[in-house]
């Protein structure tokens, strides 16, 4: 069929237009943003929560919770998706966007809270709490992009089971341990542990509770060592240092406790931080570049615990190991 030549065109250019806006609709993933750490709040231009910091390699990558820009301040968090960040320097971040959302997941519809993420035999994997009940796991080649839901199910679900998982399975918390055996903690109000096995996807054995000694007489759940939300564990020298958030609003803040075994039982030691108000306490501990660094969210910039802000400080140890807690 004969088409004059300025039809041919126009349909050509259409064609053009609608693979363009197909691909960029089936990405999902916004585009990079480069921004420079001028300073607590460290991340300003998006609200963010939960950070979990981990070092790949020979940069640090931050995985937060996304509080949105229209949230509802009414709901109880109503996050949909995840954020993550990356820096080699501490100085110049990238933030590669929503990269992990509640539209890749087929079993969950709502609160994309609290994650982790950990790497092992070059893949990486990501942990999530979904609807205060659920923890799922992804998989991705890339630190920051492509995760896929493997098991179309979660790896930890409360339905029929709050006996063993704890009454709010949420805030899942990696840890390889140097002998390569793998742990997720989770759990608010009542803490949990459980292995995995080395393909990080299905557990090892039964989920524990975690004891931590010398917590017992705080009964309240603003301040003190009473046991609130957000694990995060790391290994310095021959201990394990368990952080958690000790509740909620004004007085309280991250505290933690020590071991030698990964499974504890911890003892409890005190503040890593004075509380700073946040409404909630939730961050994590890495080392990078031969510091340690504390990342923790705030309400600073809105005034709102529905949207926090992350914040980021370094961190120094006494010589017998105590965390000398942040001002
Ligand atoms: O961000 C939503 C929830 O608030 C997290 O899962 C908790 O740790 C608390 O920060």
């Amino acid at each position: 069929m004969f088409l004059p030549l300025r039809l041919r065109r126009c349909i050509t250019l259409i064609a053009m237009l609608l693979v363009t806006i197909a691909s960029l609709s089936s990405c999902h993933k916004s585009a990079d943003i480069e921004f420079k750490n001028n300073g607590n709040p460290l991340i300003r231009h998006v609200f963010t929560a939960d950070p979990s910091a981990r070092v790949f390699d020979d940069a640090l990558y931050l995985y937060t919770s996304h509080d949105r820009d229209d949230t509802d301040q009414n709901a109880h968090f109503d996050m949909t998706d995840w954020h993550v960040f990356s820096t080699k320097d501490l100085a110049t971040w990238t933030d590669h966007g929503a990269f992990f959302s509640l539209d890749d997941i087929s079993w969950a519809s709502k609160q994309a809270w609290a994650p982790d993420a950990i790497k092992r035999n070059g893949k990486y994997y990501f942990y999530y709490p979904v609807e205060q009940a659920k923890i799922g796991v992804a998989i991705s080649e890339s630190p920051v992009s492509g995760f896929k839901d493997p098991l179309g199910k979660p790896l930890i679900d409360k339905t029929g089971n709050e006996d063993v998982v704890g009454q709010e399975p949420i805030d899942p918390a990696l840890f390889i341990d140097d002998d390569g055996q793998a742990y997720m903690y989770f759990g608010c109000r009542s803490p949990r542990v459980v292995k995995l096995k080395d393909n990080m996807i299905e557990l090892e054995g039964n989920i524990e509770p975690v004891q931590i000694n010398g917590i017992e007489q705080y009964t309240e759940k603003t301040g003190g060592g009473w046991y609130g939300e957000g694990p995060w564990i790391f290994k310095r020298g021959e201990y394990y240092y368990y952080m958690y958030s000790n509740g909620w609003e004004k007085d309280t803040t991250l505290v933690y406790a020590m071991a030698k075994n990964p499974l504890g039982p911890f003892d409890y030691i005190g503040e890593v931080m004075v509380p700073i108000g946040a409404g909630t306490s939730h961050g994590s501990i890495t080392q990078f570049n031969d510091k340690w660094y504390v990342f923790y969210h705030s309400r600073e910039l809105s005034k709102s615990a529905k949207q926090r802000s992350v914040h980021m400080d370094e961190i120094t140890f006494t010589s017998d190991g105590k965390i000398i807690p942040l001002i």
